[in-house]
């Protein structure tokens, strides 16, 4: 199997400049850092999630014994032999998936676990695998998990704040709600074997998408691969940071801004000589609730409303209807 990615035209100019820009503003953009211990990042927040829908995260708070502890558990897992893990798939959609990304046909480089991240979500499966008891991997979950839900909520408040909307919670409950739709994802992509290259390009690990959800926050091991596209056709090499998180802007965000805050199109590149190994969190309402725009904003703006309201459960059947690759937001856009 053989997945190519695009030619990354402005791959290695744009990391160059990513690492030494000065202006977050120009062309070929700086990547939004954001110290979360400075008490007013508010401003610096929204503008992050206007002109990229995409930041990093510095001085989180993040205990690392919770990160290494999943972090060592999703390496014991994914080094088991493939028969043992096939025994926790084939993804419904949660479970350990290889390959195969979605129902619809889309596959990558990759192998991962889908896991809710709802109280009752069984373990089991997966804890036979690891030889451990189901607790113990549920307790490592959970840990890591609440910190990831404190983190996005964290932010979400900050950023109502700097779009001067009320209540602060009004995101942020959402992913408080016990209801909450919320994922969590490890993902792990083997290096790629130099016979699967093709003319010097990557294989792609998982290909081109937005998040459907509200917001994701992403940590991986300091193996490249994440790549952002502001601009069509031009993919930005993220350089990857393992003591910080690289937050974006889902789908359901951009809708409740009324398309202020843009969700950004990412991908993954397999890297041909280390493994790459990522955690996500991706933050969701519950599948009642109902999304659209914020009257609040739309007041404000003086401006029409870009989307229909739909519940996250429509939303959702939808995005399980179509392709990784598809902009599934264009079924809910007004004309
Ligand atoms: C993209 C974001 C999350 O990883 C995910 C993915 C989901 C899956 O892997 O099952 C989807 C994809 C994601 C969007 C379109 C559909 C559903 C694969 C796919 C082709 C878990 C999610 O919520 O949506």
């Amino acid at each position: 199997m053989v997945i190519l990615s695009m030619p990354a035209v402005n791959e290695q100019f744009s990391s160059s400049i990513i690492k030494n820009c000065k202006s977050p503003s120009s062309f070929f953009p700086c990547i939004p850092l954001i110290d979360l211990s400075k008490p007013d990042t508010k401003n610096q927040l929204v503008k992050a999630c206007e002109e990229f829908g995409f930041f990093k995260v510095v001085n989180h708070g993040v205990p690392m014994e919770f990160i290494t502890k999943l972090e060592s558990e999703a390496i014991k897992f994914f080094s088991s032999p493939l028969i043992q893990k096939e025994k926790a798939g084939p993804p419904d959609p949660f479970g350990y998936g290889s390959k195969k990304i979605g129902p619809n046909g889309d596959v990558g480089w990759v192998e991962y676990i889908l896991l809710s991240t709802n109280p009752d979500f069984n373990y089991q499966k997966f804890a036979s695998i690891l030889g451990v008891n189901p607790q113990d991997i549920r307790d490592a979950v959970n840990d890591y998990v609440s910190e990831m839900k404190k983190m996005a909520c964290e932010i979400l408040e900050m950023l109502a704040e700097g779009l001067k909307i009320h209540p602060r919670n009004v995101f942020s409950k959402l992913l408080m709600d016990e209801q909450s739709d919320s994922l969590f994802r490890l993902n792990h992509y083997p290096p790629c074997p130099p016979d699967q290259e093709f003319n010097g390009r990557n294989l792609i690990g998982f290909g081109e998408h937005t998040d459907p959800q509200i917001i994701s926050l992403l940590r991986s091991n300091n193996t490249s691969g994440l790549q952002i596209s502001i601009v069509d056709g031009h993919w930005i090499s993220v350089p990857p940071d393992q003591n910080s998180f690289f937050i974006n802007v889902g789908d359901s965000l951009q809708v409740m801004t009324n398309g202020r805050f843009k969700s950004v199109k990412h991908r993954f590149l397999a890297n041909s000589v280390k493994s790459r190994l990522s955690m996500i969190y991706f933050g969701g309402p519950p599948l009642s609730e109902k999304i659209g725009p914020l009257a609040s904003l739309l007041m404000k703006g003086e401006q029409d409303s870009l989307y229909k309201e739909f519940t996250w459960f429509e939303y959702k059947k939808s995005a399980y209807k179509s392709r990784l690759a598809d902009n599934r937001l264009v079924l809910f856009q007004k004309l």
